[in-house]
């Protein structure tokens, strides 16, 4: 079984850890609320004025609450700058993507474009920079769980590691409403070998 992109795995592991900390969450707080229920009721039958020692437990809350705000806060950082900063261990190809109404135009450093298809290697680092020509687009490849907005005149850019090869139909897609044609605005990925896109690559020549 192929390992899963890097990126994928970023997130599950910040999905994770946000579920930990909701379900803890959750726990604390039932638990809280049916030992105040016992409580008051044991409490109220012996003529006493009903829950007491509330400040023990108010304090306890905010201690448990902060706890989880800011472990969340540290895991969606985390989470965040894992997505802008692109493993250097691993070969690099930089292609520029142009969007427009509707579609995506794929640019390589030897000067091929290419618009239906974005051909990459596996086991690279692929960075994507982006903008676009007219409209706001953004474009998103939830396969790597990565998004990147394509906005006139600005520049934009994710990066992602292919860790299987295939063909993926429609895997690329635009996330922004941008007129009528925004449903179809897609591009095929196709991963290749390394030494398969190297044979690719030459053939696609800048000429
Ligand atoms: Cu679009």
């Amino acid at each position: 079984m192929a390992t899963l992109p890097p990126t994928v795995l970023n997130w599950q592991s910040v999905f994770n850890m946000y579920l930990v900390l909701g379900v803890s969450g959750a726990i604390f707080a039932y638990g809280l609320m049916f030992f105040y229920i016992l409580n008051g009721r044991r409490k109220s039958s012996t003529g006493g004025m009903g829950v007491r020692g509330g400040g023990r437990g108010n304090l306890l809350t905010l201690i448990v609450v902060t706890g989880i705000v800011i472990a969340a806060f540290i895991a969606g950082v985390e989470g965040n700058s894992f997505m802008w900063n692109s493993p250097q261990n691993l070969p690099t190809l930089t292609i520029t993507v142009h969007a427009y109404q509707w579609g995506w135009n794929f640019t390589y450093p030897n000067g091929y474009t290419s618009t239906d298809t974005l051909t990459v290697p596996a086991n690279t680092t692929v960075i994507l920079n982006v903008t676009s020509e007219d409209v706001f687009h953004d474009l998103g490849i939830p396969m790597f769980d990565v998004k990147a907005d394509a906005i006139p005149g600005q520049w934009d850019a994710l990066w992602f590691v292919a860790t299987q090869t295939g063909i993926y139909p429609y895997a690329i897609r635009c996330y922004e409403l941008c007129g009528v044609g925004h449903a179809y605005m897609t591009a095929n990925l196709t991963v290749l070998t390394p030494s398969e896109f190297s044979f690719w690559y030459a053939h696609h020549g800048s000429t």
